[in-house]
């Protein structure tokens, strides 16, 4: 049978790479299927926000790139919080480059971003280079990457043929490349040899998008009718008055995710 209409504990078990492992069993423990990408500029406040959701969320996204009073206890701080409220850490670099250059991207520089995220990301772009660069750095550590397949912007490029290149690009790299950033569960069709995780963002119950491209789908339309696996929710949950909403959006978030994970395995 498919993955698709399998737990997520269930896939836990018969999934290899340790952090895949590791989150699979926390969805299901928590109950939770949310992410929430936390883009607000300042530190005080990620942390405020990433303790506050803590208990709703599977994965904290960053963009760390954007805190303008970043500094190493920043990301000292997240890790507690990931461990207190058992979520793990997936900073959305969206690397780019050559194999050598993104090695010292991930490891070094300001942000040492392998040191600290358990997940990142990257662009299939310059080809199989750049996951076998970040895999030297990555691997040792235990950590994770997932390919933008698919993006949620207008006119992306990231489509048809980029598309199906970038699944073939992850089944050679299974120890390293756990799944997707994408729209579609393109890769599954019953084909059970390699389970991989798609995580969704443009996911919103309020509008369709945004003034620059962005576009939104429902949890529902994502996870039942697309197939894929975590909702990535931004603005839709910390874009709230006060702290207050933000907890109660982080609820309605992850309610509509998990009902919808739900009736998807048919329970
Ligand atoms: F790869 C992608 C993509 O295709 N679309 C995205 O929106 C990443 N994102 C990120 O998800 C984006 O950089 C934001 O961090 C987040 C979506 O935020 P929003 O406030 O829910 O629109």
């Amino acid at each position: 049978p498919s993955f698709l209409t399998q737990t997520y504990s269930e896939r836990a078990k018969v999934n290899d790479n340790a952090c895949a492992k590791k989150l699979l069993e926390l969805m299901d423990k928590k109950k939770t299927n949310l992410s929430v990408a936390i883009d607000v500029t300042k530190k005080d406040d990620i942390i405020r926000i990433a303790d506050l959701l803590g208990p709703y969320i599977c994965v904290l996204k960053t963009h760390i790139d954007i805190v303008e009073d970043f500094d190493m206890e920043l990301v000292e701080t997240l890790k507690q919080l990931a461990q207190k409220h058992e979520f793990l850490i997936f900073e959305d670099r969206k690397f780019a480059d050559i194999g050598n250059t993104v090695k010292h991207q991930y490891e070094g520089g300001v942000y040492k971003i392998a040191s600290w995220s358990d997940i990142t990301n990257a662009h299939p772009i310059p080809g199989e280079g750049i996951i076998k660069g970040l895999k030297e750095v990555g691997l040792p550590l235990n950590r994770a990457l997932l390919l933008l397949a698919e993006m949620s912007s207008k006119g992306t490029l990231a489509k048809g043929q980029y598309t199906l290149d970038t699944i073939e690009m992850a089944k050679r790299n299974t120890d390293f490349v756990i799944g997707f950033i994408g729209q579609n569960r393109i890769y599954d069709n019953g084909d059970n040899s390699q389970d991989f995780l798609y995580l969704t963002p443009g996911v919103g119950l309020e509008t369709k998008g945004d003034s620059l491209g962005q576009q939104y789908r429902t949890p529902h339309q994502v996870i039942v009718e697309s197939g894929c696996d975590i909702i990535i929710v931004g603005r839709g949950v910390y874009g709230a008055k006060d702290d207050a909403e933000i907890k109660e959006r982080a609820e309605k978030y992850r309610k509509a995710g998990w009902d919808a994970y739900l009736e998807r395995i048919g329970q």
